[in-house]
């Protein structure tokens, strides 16, 4: 009876305006007649919302009768982007849109502009979790994802005399896309201390008591699939004082101003997102936030389980959580302590329900990324949390010497206590202990942390705890979106837009490759794309660049391990090349665009020192009469989901250049693939994958093994180890001032020189230089550019996140999408 209460929203141009123009005028409380660009973005996103509300109440409706088992996954970031487009397009409504806004006087890219990113979360990490979202509703699986509303999402970066400036992201001004439950909150503990006694019955009781709570309140973010009317949900939660210590009887008894500082201390948790990727900092604010948020998760699944009154033997058939690298890793302590504590289960029993329902993805390799938390800290944070933890570990080292007796080391080696000064808790070690399964994220990664980082751990558990799940990326925003007319070329070459829903549909476009007509208009979207890059840049830096060179573009986190030094010390090389040419060799050249852009952690000094090098040099080079078109160096400020959607479809070449063995997949490089881009990279995370599947005459492989890298390492130190000639010449340039104050840039030269070149600049730069240099040779001859880029583009299929979650579905979290066909 519901659904006919239920009504399906607007479908027409006229039914979108009026209730676009409702909107305005009520929720608002606007007139039309000085309605600017904000209002009507407003208005469609309300109008839009709706729509979407109606959808999102019948998945959970279905999802609950259905009674199957959930996903959940927990994730500290959701870098999310616009919601607006991306609602319209996946409710498959935005022609609808475009034509009413366009009667009211708009146009519609000027009215998704006005939205400010949701940009909760770093990098790679954060945005792969938003394009997991993207395909479970998409794939008809019943998940949550499990997050923190941070009132400052990652800062904007300004770039000021070419230095990075952090500017606050306070974006929660008006934002239509979340929903405040009140009603639904968790009361979380902190400090306190463990009071153990036997009661009337004779039994052990446990209580963790006179901490201090901070009441936890859900946002709900509708999170809509493409083309199916399963809108599944996003909670974020948000910290304030509990009513219960924001209390009257503080302000009654004239401590209002200690009131109030309790609260804006509650609030301080979800206060702000930790700006470091891939580096870990061990800030108590940090484990609070962890705490807190996995605490308000778990006793929210856990409401939910109970609410089916099943038995708890039962719980990992309903149940399966997903670990988005160990940042969540109290979880798995917080469900043991429900389990043991609260709800009485024996400690075995409570342990095998858990290990049954986590899995464990890790992101990095890097030392200085894994966490690790000091004892002392978690002991007055979370003192029952430290004495299960220690339990944990004390049952895993027990199981562990029976089975390898003699081995005395392996027992100190696996131990989740580092015996340091202070001891620390090696939270990748929980997880793994915690989980049933612990993947990698792209082939050479999951092979990595196998014979490194994890291998006493293979030993334990064997190999088959340890699998793989190369990542993917969403298409519908990664080409509809941000690429809408290659999406359209597509479709009308090979019949409908079912691609987007199966991305392997792509190769039937591999025979029409030789199609001359089709060429044509592959290259002419390419070329419209640079020109919007082109006036991109014009608007936001104040001068031009030719859209017919080659654009060749490094976008991501500035990290030394992704070497963007190894860039910029090639742009240097080629303009000195061009400094010392004759103008009759000049012509000869391909002029070259590079493009960077990115963020850097604010206290890595090193990344900032690389960003300052990259805009120096894009200011001497810019304006020298020499060079003129021949080269470009641009910075792009403040790269983010909306700017990527600029970026990407306007790449002839892009840069995933990192140290061989250091980039656990990337993702960036499917984005630029499956636009039409070549890529310039390292054989490295997905790179290789993505080679196998494009084949090897289509990407511009260079640089060492990462077998190779560690007698590489070892030979800088204690071989006859000279810097690349070619590289010295390089910073002699820099050196001798040539792009301002020399001792700025002295840090990046001698890591290099004289501390052992960790990532391997120099012993990559002349295959990376010689590799550019083929790929201006490959771009002179244009008709054959255009069929590695078709070619690349018809075998990328196996990239989409839609196969990637389908591969944890069956192998790790055993769930089933849901049927909705009656709904369609
Ligand atoms: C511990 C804390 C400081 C921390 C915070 C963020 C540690 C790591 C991160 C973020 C890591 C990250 O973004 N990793 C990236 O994950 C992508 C998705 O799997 C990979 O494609 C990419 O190679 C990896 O660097």
């Amino acid at each position: 009876a519901w659904k006919k209460f239920s009504p399906k929203g607007f479908t027409t141009k006229d039914e979108f305006e009026s209730e676009a123009v409702k909107h305005i005028e009520t929720t608002l409380a606007r007139s039309l007649f000085n309605c600017d660009e904000l209002a009507a973005y407003s208005g469609t996103a309300l109008a839009f919302r709706d729509r979407l509300i109606i959808d999102w109440n019948k998945t959970q409706q279905r999802q609950s009768f259905a009674d199957q088992k959930r996903l959940y996954y927990l994730s500290l970031e959701f870098l999310m982007g616009r919601a607006l487009d991306n609602a319209m397009l996946n409710v498959g409504l935005k022609n609808v849109a475009k034509d009413g806004l366009a009667d009211l006087g708009f146009r519609i890219e000027d009215i998704i502009a006005q939205e400010h990113d949701a940009a909760l979360g770093n990098g790679g990490l954060g945005r792969l979790a938003a394009c997991f979202l993207d395909s479970m509703a998409t794939l008809n699986y019943a998940a949550w994802g499990y997050g923190l509303r941070y009132r400052y999402g990652i800062f904007k970066q300004e770039i000021q005399d070419g230095y990075q400036v952090e500017i606050p992201d306070y974006w929660l001004d008006f934002n239509p896309w979340e929903f405040p439950r009140h009603d639904v909150s968790v009361d979380v503990q902190f400090y306190g201390w463990v009071n153990k006694y036997t009661n009337d019955e004779g039994k052990q009781i446990v209580s963790w008591q006179d901490g201090e709570i901070v009441t936890a309140t859900a946002y709900d973010v509708p999170v809509p699939g493409y083309g199916t009317p399963t809108v599944n949900n996003l909670r974020l939660w948000s910290s304030k004082a509990s009513s219960g210590e924001f209390d009257f009887a503080k302000f009654n008894s004239g401590e209002y101003e200690s009131a109030v500082a309790d609260e804006q201390r509650a609030e301080t948790i979800s206060a702000v997102l930790y700006p470091n990727d891939n580096l870990e900092r061990g800030k108590e604010l940090r484990l609070k936030q962890q705490y807190f948020w996995c605490a308000a998760s778990l006793h929210d699944i856990v409401r939910r389980f109970k609410k089916s009154k099943r038995k708890w033997s039962e719980f990992s058939d309903q149940v399966a959580i997903q670990l988005n690298d160990t940042h969540p890793t109290l979880a798995i302590v917080e469900l043991q302590r429900i389990l043991v504590d609260m709800e009485g289960l024996g400690w075995d029993e409570a342990w095998t329900i858990v290990t049954s329902t986590f899995g464990y993805t890790n992101h990095t390799v890097l030392p200085e990324a894994l966490e690790k938390w000091s004892v002392p800290l978690i002991q007055n944070l979370l003192p029952r949390h430290l004495q299960i933890i220690y339990e944990i570990n004390l049952q895993f080292l027990q199981s562990v010497e029976k089975r390898f007796p003699k081995d005395r080391d392996l027992l100190g080696r696996v131990s989740i206590i580092e015996e340091s000064q202070p001891k620390m808790v090696r939270m990748a070690y929980l997880a793994i202990i915690g989980s049933h399964k612990v993947n990698g994220v792209a082939e050479l990664h999951s092979d990595l942390i196998k014979t490194t980082i994890f291998k006493d751990f293979v030993k334990v558990y064997g190999p088959d705890k340890f699998t793989n799940v190369t990542n993917g990326i969403t298409p519908r925003r990664w080409l509809h979106q941000a690429n809408p007319r290659l999406s359209e070329l597509i479709a009308s070459k090979i019949g409908s837009y079912e691609f987007l829903k199966d991305l392997t549909l792509l190769n039937k476009l591999e025979p029409f490759v030789d199609d001359k007509e089709f060429k044509k208009e592959w290259a002419e979207i390419k070329y419209a794309n640079k020109v919007r890059l082109a006036q991109h840049i014009q608007t936001t830096k104040g001068y031009s660049v030719n859209p017919k060179a080659l654009f060749d573009i490094q976008v991501k986190r500035i990290h030394e391990y992704k070497r963007q030094q190894l860039n910029i010390f090639g742009v240097i090389h080629r303009y000195m090349a061009i400094k010392s040419m004759s103008p009759e060799e000049r012509k000869k050249l391909v002029p070259r665009v590079s493009v960077f852009g990115g963020k850097a952690a604010p206290g890595y000094w090193m990344a900032k020192t690389i960003i300052h090098l990259i805009n120096k040099v894009g200011e001497v080079v810019n304006k020298d009469p020499d060079v003129g078109d021949l080269l470009k160096v641009v910075f792009l400020e403040d790269y983010n989901v909306s700017k990527a959607e600029i970026i990407v479809p306007a790449s002839d070449i892009s840069e995933h250049i990192s140290t061989a063995g250091t980039e656990a997949s990337g993702t960036s490089n499917m984005k630029f693939v499956l636009n039409g881009g070549m890529i310039i990279g390292t054989l490295d995370g997905a790179n290789i994958e993505i080679t196998r599947e494009i084949g090897e005459q289509n990407i511009f492989l260079f640089g060492n093994l990462s077998e190779d890298v560690e007698d590489l390492r070892h030979h800088h130190f204690y071989g006859d180890y000279k810097v690349n000639p070619e590289l010295v010449k390089v910073f002699d340039c820099i050196k001798k001032g040539t792009f301002g104050d020399e001792g700025a840039f002295g840090a990046l030269i001698s890591g290099i020189v004289e501390h052992g070149d960790y990532y391997l600049v120099s012993d990559d730069f002349n295959s990376y230089c010689q590799t550019q240099d083929l790929i201006d040779e490959a771009y002179k001859d244009q008709d054959a550019w255009v069929t590695k880029s078709i070619t690349s583009v018809a075998r990328m299929g196996f990239f989409t996140s839609d196969r990637c979650i389908n591969e944890y579905a069956d192998t790790i979290w055993n769930i089933e999408p849901l049927d909705v066909a009656e709904e369609k």
